[in-house]
């Protein structure tokens, strides 16, 4: 319960209309799209400028008051939950553009604009934002930058932090920054951009960025394989690389296609069955392209890698078939699962993937296991679903020992705890198995430098 004082105090900032203290509101913004934790904010505001945010900060130090900054709470790690108390601090409001420059292809906005207005900004202006995934339609670019976020492009155009050019912040401390102001060459010290890009709302506020936009792509094919076995994924992504800019390489496998089939009633791409499905996209802008995915494709067919294949033939099919890819997700919510979002070197995937089948099938028989993920990467989403027989309680304690084993095979192959979801509440237990004990020290040591008294997002990355 926040004091008299303290609403007071808020009101002064942000307006009566903007201090949200009904219960309907405090589990609204409390949440992200996790179910362990429960909402319980003490309070949501919503500023709209830089200088609000900063006396909420400030007042929050006075007070020794929690804040949790909030974005448009579509992460999967519980990096946006507010379950002590704290005081969320939500974005919204700071949405428009604020300045656009044809010259630099930059633009500068308010860190609570969602990602598609970014993108269809891009659009607008002739240019491309290319940093795309599932929940464009209700992420904020603040929160994509909060935790670097990747999705279906990196392959080609990398993640969040390839993107941003200069990001104003207010730190822990309530001080506010001007990172990098756009520039594309900058080499004077420590750049603190981009520990602000992943760092979780843990270090400070983001409340504007400028944003690097680029050349529209040509029209594009997708081409869906139905693929032998796993280590095959990789032959094939080999041979397709060498020859063709790849704008994106998936996979998922036959359990993940039969859910999204059934749940969603999409088409299924073909009509053989395979163990996994590889997605491919790339520009077609001249025929020779197109030619050349032909011949590749066969040859794929003559080794014995792909069983099947479809090309899309028009935007709507393309569409169509990335949809298979796309609703996996969304679609897997039904089963309640555990997500794991792994990365290790491409080339060590297949080992690595057999490995953690062998661990589940022996010590969790009674798990089911749906891969599919960002291949080309070396990303990938295992989620784990709930059977029906276990309690949420049971099952989410046994997920936990799952990621600890998983973990230990991540250590032995090099690989990460968190690929592109962020570390949060979910995988803070876990982050010791991809980062070192001197690495999470100075971790720590950053948080103090530019968060002293701890007051933002406290208990998320580590604790
Ligand atoms: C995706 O690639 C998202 O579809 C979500 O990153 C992954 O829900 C997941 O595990
Ligand atoms: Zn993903």
């Amino acid at each position: 319960m926040l004091s008299e004082q303290i609403i007071t105090r808020l009101t002064d900032i942000v307006g009566a209309q903007r201090l949200l203290l009904e219960q309907d509101d405090l589990q609204r913004f409390g949440i992200d799209r996790t179910t362990i934790w429960k909402a319980n904010p003490c309070a949501v505001v919503l500023p709209g400028s830089v200088e609000e945010v900063q006396q909420l900060v400030l007042l929050a130090n006075e007070f020794n008051l929690a804040i949790v900054p909030s974005g448009g709470r579509t992460g999967l790690s519980g990096g946006a939950v507010a379950k002590d108390g704290e005081i969320v601090v939500a974005m919204d409001r700071m949405n428009q553009v604020l300045d656009f420059n044809p010259m630099d292809r930059c633009v500068t906005l308010g860190a609570g604009m969602i990602t598609s207005q970014l993108q269809d900004f891009a659009e607008e202006q002739g240019l491309f934002y290319p940093v795309d995934f599932a929940s464009t339609g209700s992420s904020q670019i603040g929160g994509n930058i909060a935790t670097n976020a990747g999705g279906i492009n990196v392959i080609r155009y990398g993640m969040t932090r390839e993107w941003v050019m200069g990001l104003k912040v207010v730190n822990g401390a309530g001080d506010i920054l001007e990172l990098n102001r756009g520039l594309v060459k900058n080499n004077t010290g420590y750049d603190f951009r981009h520990l602000f890009i992943g760092s979780e709302g843990t270090l400070g506020l983001i409340c504007e960025a400028t944003i690097q936009l680029t050349r529209p792509p040509a029209d594009s094919t997708v081409l869906v394989l139905g693929i032998d076995n796993f280590p095959a994924i990789l032959d094939v992504l080999r041979t397709f690389s060498t020859e063709i800019d790849l704008s994106a390489f998936e996979f998922f496998s036959q359990a993940a296609l039969d859910k999204v089939t059934e749940h969603r009633g999409h088409a299924k791409p073909f009509a053989t069955q395979t163990p996994f499905y590889a997605l491919l996209e790339f520009e077609t802008a001249t025929e020779s392209v197109m030619d050349k995915a032909m011949a590749l494709f066969e040859k794929c067919m003559e080794e014995g890698w792909v069983l099947d294949g479809v090309l899309s033939q028009s935007l709507a099919q393309a569409k169509a078939l990335w949809k298979l890819r796309e609703d996996i997700s969304e679609t897997l919510w039904h089963w309640q699962p555990y997500k794991n979002d792994i990365s290790v070197r491409v080339s060590r995937m297949p080992d690595f993937l057999r490995e953690v089948d062998e661990l589940v099938a022996s010590r969790y028989p009674d798990f089911e296991l749906v891969w599919y993920g960002h291949i080309g990467d070396g990303n990938l989403h295992l989620n784990i679903l709930k059977p029906e027989a276990l309690s949420n309680e049971d099952f989410v304690a046994k997920c936990g020992n799952v990621s600890g084993e998983i973990g230990q095979l991540l250590a032995k192959y090099e690989g990460s705890i968190s690929a592109e979801h962020g570390v949060g509440l979910l995988k803070k237990d876990y982050l010791h198995y991809s980062r070192s004990p001197l690495e999470i020290e100075l971790m720590r040591s950053i948080k103090k430098a530019f968060d002293p008294n701890s007051i933002l997002n406290p208990g998320k990355l580590f604790d």
